[in-house]
């Protein structure tokens, strides 16, 4: 420990420093029958015994002072907590009580009263000195303990610090991540405070806004090479490609030789404060790993003189400076050492076969020894570079806030105090408590920076320079000043970043990119994988008729009834409509034939208007070959109905014209054929022989009372249930099929049922008179003709059924056509071939029968 006075003459206070100036222990003895002794400590930190020499530094600076503490004279006693709690807590047991062994609550006399401690390190350390140092109420100010938990007042009533919490440096690294868009990363915190409060903050925040952690490691204090060995392996297989450290130099470095062993490179790492400009981290090799790093560092600052006073320091003056000295210069200050070690050279020497002498030990000894007068400057180590003064500045602020709170206690004017009766507290034998008074208010400058320091809470404002670390051409990592974090600002002001002046891993010109797995295009949803994190995921299709048009959609969305999606499934397009239309080359063909049939049914009906009175024409009776004519026009021109856009009334003419036409063609045979109407008049008028009378009254009242019927029905079907248009959008999904429904299956079944039984009626008894002979052989022709009708209708099921959308309109129409042209052909076409070609054969002769029907 280091202890010293400057000034004899005036009063004195002692302030308390602690730093980490040893990175650890040495391995306890667990031998237990001996006395335990107070164990040593090893690993030189050049660092922290920078830190330790400013504060030197500023308390020179301050007893130089006239405007600052001019009747006091600052001393110092400095501990080292090597890092290590244990330490710590005996430093500070040390400190309380004066003495040499550690009893608590116990001051020795009269000594100079202690000031606040200035220290101790690490979050851990300050945790664990805060707790002793609160039950005497004395204060303490950290220059690097940022852990959150230390800012609450009922745990540690009298912390103060002058480095900014790290809820601050939580938030800037959650907004850092979130600002390049990385949703996928991973953490490593050190096993201490610092590291598991700063990444819990971390993760809170980013999790918060949807980033997933893709693996949480934590770094062992005392590392072990399985452990690190693990987290390399974690590293390395993990597809994050950012990974955020929340750790001291001290304890990262292992990992950070061992990845570089493992020539891990393509990652980006987010450094938090305690080593983003650590020479510990940043050793020649590391640019492959840790080029492009970003990280938080504190307000740097520059301190004038400070590094004309760390060169000059006096190895010679304290243990500590020694043992810098000897590290710094790799020998020894002390003859004896250097002697033996020269010895223990020689002796080695001498194993090999060579003599030993002392005197040959004697000419080794200068090789240890050093003089004392080696050149720092020369050596460019990290305690003499002061081109980052971070932690450092931090030191020398806290120093500063002691010395003001003294200053303010010393000028105190008697009756103006702010204690009881408005008293004052006495510099030379003040209580702790009423130090941490003037602490708590303290205001001022910090000198060259003109920065103002005063405390909220114990705390000050949360202000971080964003660090970038780029390789230059010789593979060196520079620091460079990307952005600032500010705490102060508005939300959205608070971090600024200069994106274009960044240079990534491996100089890099884009943002790497981390995420699980690529956003979902529009067309595909996100589908979930079982038990991974929500960021990794699937990119499903959506389905026919489902469409997601956003990027990331969770789910696809249905398309409207008469909405489709399209192939990128990214909006639903309206479904084509579908019927069958006059205007395309089917639609024209249909409608020229039905036109062509009317037109060829009007002229037989010319014909037989022409010859109205001959034999053949008055055979039958006219006015039924009229009406079946008509009946044959009707169906031709319903047929044309089906064509073009369905409406309401064309749904309704089509389906009972087509109905009625037929249901007047076939009655209009039946009325006419001879057998049926013979056998019919037989039953009306028995006995009566004179037939030929009766015969076209029995026959038109059967015509007209077979079609009166249908019409009854489909007036009914009309008023009840009419056939209509409608969108059928369940058959195909692509397309709309306009189409007519029937309004009634039961209707329809009936109307056409009659029509079925009708034609089947015809068929039966024109084919029981075909054997009544005609001289035209009429019967048969008839016979044939509803033959021709059977076959076309029974042909129509089937293809009627296997069609879709405008063909199965087509199908009907020619079905409707073809069996309207074979009845006309089969019934009027040997007619007309007599009356026109042949007109010699129509005589009454021609007409007679030729026998006598058996049935007659
Ligand atoms: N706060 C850390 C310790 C720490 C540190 C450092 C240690 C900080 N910065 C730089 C060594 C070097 C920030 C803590 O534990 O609170």
């Amino acid at each position: 420990n280091l202890s010293g006075y400057r000034n004899v003459e005036k009063k004195k206070v002692v302030m308390g420093g602690m730093f980490p100036v040893h990175r650890r222990i040495a391995s306890a003895n667990t031998n237990s029958s001996s006395v335990p002794l107070s164990l040593g400590c090893e690993g030189f930190n050049f660092r922290t015994f920078r830190w330790t020499q400013t504060m030197l530094f500023a308390i020179d600076e301050i007893n130089k002072r006239t405007d600052l503490l001019p009747d006091t004279d600052l001393g110092y006693v400095i501990y080292d907590s090597c890092f290590t709690i244990s330490k710590a807590v005996e430093g500070t047991l040390t400190y309380l009580t004066g003495q040499e062994e550690a009893v608590p609550n116990y001051r020795c006399g009269t000594g100079a009263p202690l000031a606040a401690l200035v220290g101790a390190g690490g979050s851990d350390l300050s945790i664990a000195t805060a707790r002793i140092l609160g039950l005497y109420y004395f204060p303490q100010v950290s220059y690097a303990s940022s852990c959150s938990v230390l800012d609450s007042k009922f745990q540690f009533p009298t912390f103060l610090r002058t480095i900014p919490n790290d809820v601050y440096q939580s938030e800037a690294m959650a907004r850092l991540v979130l600002h390049f868009g990385w949703t996928w990363v991973g953490t490593i915190a050190a096993d201490d405070d610092y590291g598991k409060y700063g990444i819990k903050a971390f993760k809170e925040q980013v999790e918060e806004a949807g980033v997933c952690i893709s693996f949480s490691e934590t770094l062992p204090k005392v590392s072990s090479p399985e452990d690190i060995q693990r987290i390399v392996e974690t590293v390395v297989e993990s597809t994050a490609k950012i990974i955020v450290v929340f750790s001291s130099d001290v304890d990262l470095s292992p990992l950070i030789q061992e990845l570089i062993q493992h020539n891990v490179t393509n990652r980006t790492w987010i450094a938090s404060e305690a080593w983003v400009t650590s020479a510990l981290i940043n050793q020649p090799g590391v640019s492959s790993l840790l080029g492009g790093t970003l990280g938080f560092g504190l307000k740097r600052a520059e301190i004038p003189g400070l590094q004309r006073y760390l060169l000059n320091i006096d190895p010679y003056s304290n243990p500590l400076t020694e043992e810098f000295w000897e590290t710094a210069f790799n020998c020894t200050l002390d003859y004896g050492r250097a002697l033996r070690l020269a010895k223990e050279m020689t002796k080695a020497a001498v194993e090999q076969g060579g003599n030993t002498s002392l005197s040959r030990a004697v000419r080794g000894v200068p090789e240890w020894l050093c003089s004392g007068k080696e050149s720092l400057e020369k050596l460019n180590n990290t305690y003499s570079d002061v081109t980052q003064l971070r932690i450092t500045y931090s030191v020398y602020k806290a120093v500063y806030t002691v010395a003001h709170a003294l200053h303010n206690m010393e000028i105190c004017e008697p009756g103006l105090g702010p204690f009881n009766n408005n008293s004052c507290a006495d510099i030379t034998k003040f209580e702790p408590w009423q130090l941490m008074y003037y602490l708590k208010n303290v205001w001022f400058q910090v000198p060259h920076t003109k920065e103002p320091l005063f405390f909220q809470d114990g705390d000050v404002d949360g202000y971080y320079d964003i660090i970038n670390w780029q390789v230059k051409g010789d593979g060196e990592i520079s620091y460079v000043t990307i952005g600032q974090f500010n705490s102060t600002a508005a939300p959205d002001a608070m971090m600024t970043i200069n994106n274009a002046s960044i240079v990534w891993n491996n100089d890099e010109l884009e943002t790497p990119r981390s995420v699980c797995s690529e956003s979902c295009q529009p067309g595909t949803r996100k589908g979930i994988r079982q038990g991974e994190p929500v960021c990794c995921f699937d990119c499903i299709p959506c389905a026919d008729g489902e469409i997601s048009n956003a990027t990331d959609a969770r789910e696809c969305i249905q398309c409207t009834e008469d909405y489709w999606s399209n192939a990128a499934r990214d909006t639903c397009v309206p479904k084509t409509i579908e019927f069958l239309d006059f205007s395309e080359p089917l639609g024209i063909t249909l409608m020229v034939i039905s036109a062509v049939g009317a037109l060829i049914t009007l002229a037989v009906g010319m014909v037989f208007l022409v010859n109205l009175g001959t034999p053949l024409v008055k055979a039958n009776d006219p006015i039924l070959s009229f009406s079946l004519l008509f009946s044959l026009v009707v169906t031709f021109l319903s047929s044309i109905v089906f064509l073009g856009e369905p409406q309401p009334w064309s749904c309704m003419t089509s389906q009972v014209g087509l109905a009625l036409g037929f249901s007047l063609c076939l009655s209009s045979i039946m009325g006419g054929l001879k057998s049926l109407s013979l056998s019919l008049s037989h039953a009306v008028t028995t006995g009566n022989p004179d037939v030929d009378s009766l015969r076209p009254a029995h026959q038109r009242a059967l015509a007209v009372v077979l079609t009166l019927i249908q019409a009854v029905a489909c007036t009914v079907w009309l008023i009840i249930l009419p056939p209509h248009p409608v969108k059928n959008t369940a058959a195909q999904n692509i397309k709309i099929i306009l189409e007519c429904d029937e309004g009634s299956v039961v209707f329809i079944c009936c109307v056409f049922g009659y029509d079925i039984l009708l034609a089947l009626l015809a068929f039966i008894f024109s084919f029981m008179a075909r054997k009544l002979e005609d001289n035209f052989s009429e019967a048969k022709c008839l016979t044939f003709g509803m033959l021709v009708f059977f076959i076309v209708w029974s042909s129509f099921v089937p293809a009627y059924l296997s069609t879709r959308g405008k063909f199965m309109v087509a199908v009907q129409i020619f079905a409707i056509l073809a069996s309207s042209f074979g009845l006309l052909a089969c019934i009027f076409l040997p007619k007309c071939y007599v009356l026109l070609v042949k007109p010699e054969l129509n005589t009454e002769d021609m007409m007679r029968p030729r026998s006598k029907p058996r049935d007659g």
